[in-house]
Parts: structure tokens; C-alpha cells; sequence
């Protein structure tokens, strides 16, 4: 008998220090009460709550600890824990989740989740976890479109443009193709390149075109929303392994709940933030004819189609 207490408390003891406190390290590009700042806060919340004190996450706002190529590489590193970061840059480090960053992809971020939510986010968490990111949950990118200093109206009124992109292969590509010159910049530096005169134009979603300040430097938005795409929330394969099973239930629900919120934020801020911009001065003019955009992307669409891995994936979605 007292052999048999013996031999079973040091494993408790065992058990009980590895899955002791653990504190990770969250990676964010947005500031404060931005959608997907509250979301990740939100998410830490549930966490902490959730696991008892276990599981804490502390969130590092504004691109604090690098910009997002930085952070992928520190996240592959394993010097972050966690993250919240878009398709672009991520395709970049990770090719396979590529296919999301195709222009025009998605209509909407109604037809982006109804896949996300499904067999292609599946396939994608598959892909990614074997490239050592656990997804927690899938955020809204928003719509893209083009916003510039001069007005812009039509295809031909890109060509020429000095464009910032962020470091993403699909982007460069397509501005390339649209005649105009891509310029790839850390998001936090594109206020100060718009003032330096060293960009005309950029591209992104109404409350990144808002909270970043870019609305009262270029106030021609012209709306091609080329690119719907979700974002993801993602632990390292490595971090997540020092979760008890049951702290990796509580984590993996409180990602995905936070992504229900995040969307449920983001909805609202696209409205004030497109009402913000009006306010300041910004001028929307419609994408117009959408097949000479398409012809000049042509070659882009081309290659997603070529690719054998994704032809299944776009020709899914392309169909719906
Ligand atoms: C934002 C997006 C960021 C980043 C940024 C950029 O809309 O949420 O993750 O991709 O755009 O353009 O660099």
C-alpha cells in the first residue's frame, strides 16, 4: 500500500508542474479598440476564465513586436506564441494557404465564411497545422479596395501609381498587372509615406483605411474590393503541446468564440468607418466595368488555375 502512494505522487506532482501557468505571447497589428483587438482581448478573457488562471495570454497591440513578416518568422521560430495575422504575408511563409489570397475570390465575407466555416477551412487547418500553426479561429479581413490621392475612377487610372501592397506575392503581382508599381511596406509606415509623397495609392479594408489615419491623406477610394479574405488566429503546433487536453478544449472554444464576436464587431465598425470617411472628405466611386479588371488579372487568375493543389479549392468556390 504505501509503496503503491508512493509511486503515484510524483507523477501528480509531475503532471500538475508541466501543466502549471502558462503565459503566451499574442501577436496583433491593430490598436486599441479596433474589431480585432477587442476580439483578442475578448479571447484572453474567456481563456483565463476558462482554464481557471491556468492559460493567460498577453496581448501585444500595434505591431509592438515586429510587423507581420517579422512575426511570422518569430512565430515559426517559436519566439511567439500566438498571433492574429492575415492570408497575405502568412501565404507567403505558408504557400499552401495561398489560394485564399487569390483577387476575387470570395463576393462577399457572406460567401468567404460559408466556405471558411466548411470543408475548405478544413483542408486549410489541416494544411496549416502541418506547417505548425493550430487554428484557433477564422477573423474577417474585410474587402479591399484602392485608395489613392489623386481620383481614381477606372482600371486606367492606377497605371503609372506608385501602390503600397504589404509583403505578399499575390498583391505585388497584381499591381504589377494592373500597370502600376508596388511599393511593399510595413501597414504602420504607410501614414508616413503618404505625407513623404513616396506612394500615391494603397489598398485595404474601410476600418484599416480609417483607424490608420490613411482616409485624410488619400480620399479616392475606389471600390474594386479585389480581395475578401479571412484572417487567422493561430497558436504555435509547439505552445499549444503545453496544454493539459482539457486547457486545449477550453482554448480552442474561446478562439472560436471570439471569432463570432470579432465578426459580429467588424459588421458595425465597416459601417462607422465608411460614415467616418465620408465625414473627412473621401470620395467612392464604383468599380464600373469589372471585365477590364479581370482581363488585366488575367494571368494572375491563370496561375491559381494551373496550380494542381488549389485548382479543386477555386473551382469550389468560383462555382458557387
Ligand atoms: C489590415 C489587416 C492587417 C494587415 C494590414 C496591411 O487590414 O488586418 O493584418 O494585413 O491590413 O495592409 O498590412
Amino acid at each position: 500500500m504505501k509503496k503503491t502512494m508512493w509511486s503515484v505522487v510524483p507523477l501528480v506532482l509531475w503532471c500538475s508542474q508541466a501543466w502549471s501557468q502558462v503565459e503566451f505571447r499574442l501577436w496583433n497589428i491593430h490598436p486599441e479598440g479596433y474589431p480585432v483587438t477587442e476580439a483578442l482581448e475578448n479571447f484572453a478573457g474567456r481563456v483565463q476564465t476558462q482554464t481557471q488562471g491556468r492559460v493567460k495570454f498577453k496581448l501585444f497591440n500595434n505591431a509592438v513586436l515586429g510587423d507581420q513578416p517579422k512575426a511570422i518568422q518569430m512565430f515559426k521560430a517559436g519566439e511567439l506564441d500566438a498571433g492574429e495575422f492575415s492570408i497575405g504575408p502568412l501565404a507567403d511563409a505558408v504557400p499552401e494557404v495561398n489560394v485564399l489570397s487569390r483577387p476575387f475570390l470570395f463576393r462577399d465575407s457572406k460567401h468567404m465564411f460559408s466556405n471558411i466555416d466548411g470543408a475548405l477551412g478544413k483542408r486549410i487547418e489541416e494544411k496549416l497545422l502541418k506547417a505548425g500553426y493550430v487554428v484557433l479561429g477564422w477573423y474577417d479581413g474585410g474587402s479591399r479596395s484602392f485608395y489613392c490621392v489623386k481620383p481614381v475612377r477606372t482600371p486606367k487610372d492606377l497605371v503609372g501609381q506608385r501602390i503600397r501592397v504589404g509583403q505578399a506575392k499575390a498583391a505585388i503581382k497584381m499591381v504589377e498587372l494592373l500597370g502600376g508599381t508596388p511599393v511593399v511596406l510595413p501597414f504602420k509606415d504607410v501614414y508616413d509615406a503618404f505625407k513623404d509623397d513616396k506612394i500615391d495609392c494603397a489598398e485595404n479594408n474601410m476600418p484599416s483605411y480609417e483607424s490608420t489615419g490613411h482616409m485624410k491623406l488619400a480620399k479616392y477610394v475606389y471600390l474594386t474590393n479585389h480581395n475578401v479574405a479571412p484572417e487567422v488566429l493561430a497558436i504555435t503546433a509547439s505552445s499549444w503541446k503545453k496544454l493539459s487536453p482539457q486547457d486545449q478544449v477550453a482554448v480552442m472554444e474561446a478562439g472560436r468564440q471570439s471569432a463570432l464576436f470579432m465578426r459580429e464587431r467588424w459588421n458595425a465598425r465597416v459601417e462607422t468607418s465608411r460614415q467616418a470617411a465620408l465625414k473627412q472628405g473621401s470620395q467612392f466611386a464604383p468599380m464600373g466595368d469589372a471585365s477590364v479588371l479581370f482581363k488585366r488579372l488575367g494571368p494572375l487568375f491563370n496561375e491559381y488555375l494551373q496550380k494542381s493543389d488549389y485548382q479543386s479549392e477555386v473551382f469550389m468556390v468560383l462555382s458557387q
